[in-house]
């Protein structure tokens, strides 16, 4: 619990948090990594399946990827953002493909 201080306002006295109770967030880029070999096809089933994107921003994705070497597929809570990584690397261990996938803060 934070202190309070007295306002002295007009004859009345109101109480004034010292310090605001809330914290922004801190907020986690989850970012794909280009390969040689995982298939376009598959990058683009990853953003739709795990990042909610549709077939057109899925595609435009995975091209900035393979064009660019990595691009950022969504901004998370840190536990949010850890899972999306695992979400990835399992599904692309499973289909035996090496796409990579990490997390850094915003
Ligand atoms: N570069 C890959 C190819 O030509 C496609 C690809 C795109 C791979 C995005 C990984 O994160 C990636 N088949």
């Amino acid at each position: 619990m934070s202190d309070s201080k007295e306002i002295q306002r007009g004859g009345s006295t109101t109480l004034q948090e010292a310090k605001p109770k809330t914290k922004k967030p801190r907020l986690y880029k989850v970012v794909l990594i280009n390969d040689d070999y995982t298939p376009m096809e598959f990058v683009v089933s990853v953003l739709e399946r795990f990042f909610h994107k549709n077939r057109e921003q899925a595609v435009a994705i995975m091209l900035t990827i393979h064009n660019k070497g990595s691009a950022v597929c969504g901004l998370f809570s840190y536990e949010i953002a850890e899972t999306k990584v695992q979400q990835v690397l399992g599904f692309s261990q499973e289909n035996e493909h090496p796409l990579q996938c990490t997390m850094e803060p915003e």
